[in-house]
């Protein structure tokens, strides 16, 4: 029987009077409400706060939350849910602000994607003093009172640079197409990036831009600086390599290795143009945001759950192309269906050091 801390209840009576003011007032900042059929009861408020909406890994990852915390709803785990994005590049202000609205809304848990691993310290602080439950997640964070669920940024950029470097024989000119500048999974990305290519000295970066992890920011970026570098054998990326790919035709110069998006469409590119010269489809979980809805509830439900959990990156090898490109819609990204059951059997996994689990390719969109 779950037992929950004695401000709770008197939380949620307040909480609910100052929801409903709240949500007439809303604005489209994109927002899961409550539905009809929701056993509210003594159930959770399920906030998320997430800094940057600006490409299709960010819209997936806030789907795939929507639709497990809407299942959750409906089978009475969860009271409501709401989501808030902010707008702009990535900006921690805004978030801030807009997570300090959220306060107001009392939820029970609050899951955080920063825009920033140190500005929203004091925000989080603020919020695990009202006893709310935070886990930030898609990012390490200095919030020692958050829980945090991340991958491993140096995982998916060292599966993203070795193999194009390799690919290209170690030798020729690069472009780098930096990422979510300003996150902390960018930060150490990058840093990953050119430890890597520290170590081949013969591979050139002829220019760095930056692609926001978004094929068309990424394509336009890179289209800007081919007119002015040499012979390009390779476009390192945050998961652009799509938008990259078609910049190279309008500019008159061959496709090079690319990082792919792990999304349907740069998925199908792939698999129809076979290409096989050091290109990957490699990036973090989308799927992160529904494993931080299991934590909350688990830790909501005073499950001990550990304070930092890395979970697995999705790696689109060659031979589970077809298997990813025939589930996913184009701007759809490869995302791990993280069930309560497997949360549960990741969390024992991190606890035990065992590997990771490795959760099945989905066999149905999404
Ligand atoms: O910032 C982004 O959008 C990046 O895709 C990462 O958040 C993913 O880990």
């Amino acid at each position: 029987m779950r037992t929950h801390p004695p401000s709770r209840r008197r939380r949620t009576a307040v909480a609910a009077a100052l929801v409903a003011a709240v949500a007439v007032t809303a604005t489209g900042c994109g927002s899961g409400a409550s539905g009809g059929n929701a056993k509210s009861g003594d159930k959770p408020f399920i906030a998320l706060s997430n800094g940057f909406i600006g490409n299709g890994w960010r819209q997936t990852m806030i789907a795939k939350f929507e639709a497990a915390a809407t299942k959750a709803q409906n089978d009475g785990l969860i009271s409501k849910f709401k989501v808030v994005n902010a707008p702009g590049e990535n900006s921690a202000t805004e978030q801030v602000a807009q997570i300090k609205s959220l306060l107001l809304q009392k939820p029970d848990a609050l899951l955080i994607d920063p825009a920033s691993p140190t500005a929203l310290k004091p925000v989080i602080q603020q919020a695990c003093d009202a006893g709310i439950k935070v886990v930030v997640f898609d990012s390490a964070i200095d919030a020692p009172c958050a829980h945090v669920l991340l991958n491993s940024f140096k995982d998916w950029a060292t599966a993203a640079a070795e193999p194009l470097v390799k690919g290209i024989g170690g030798k020729g000119t690069v472009i780098v197409s930096r990422g979510v500048v300003g996150s902390q999974p960018e930060a150490e990305m990058y840093q990953t990036t050119q430890d890597i290519l520290a170590k081949n000295p013969d591979v050139k970066v002829a220019a760095t831009v930056n692609g926001m992890c978004d094929g068309a920011k990424a394509q336009k970026a890179v289209l800007g600086v081919l007119s002015s570098v040499p012979k390009v054998d390779g476009v390192i990326g945050c998961g652009d390599g799509y938008g990259v790919a078609q910049a190279f035709p309008t500019a008159g110069k061959p496709v090079p290795a690319v990082t792919f998006e792990t999304n349907g469409r740069a998925l199908k590119y792939w698999q129809d143009s076979k290409l096989d010269n050091g290109s990957v489809a490699v990036m973090s979980d989308p799927g992160q945001s529904v494993a931080a809805l299991w934590e909350a509830i688990d830790l909501l439900d005073g499950k001990d759950v550990p304070k930092e959990m890395t979970f697995p990156i999705v790696l689109v090898e060659q031979k589970d192309v077809a298997a990813w490109a025939g589930v996913l819609k184009p701007d759809e990204y490869a995302a791990w269906p993280w069930t309560q059951e497997l949360f549960r059997q990741q969390v024992e996994a991190v606890k035990s050091g065992a590997a990771p689990v490795q959760p099945p390719i989905p066999t149905a969109a999404g």
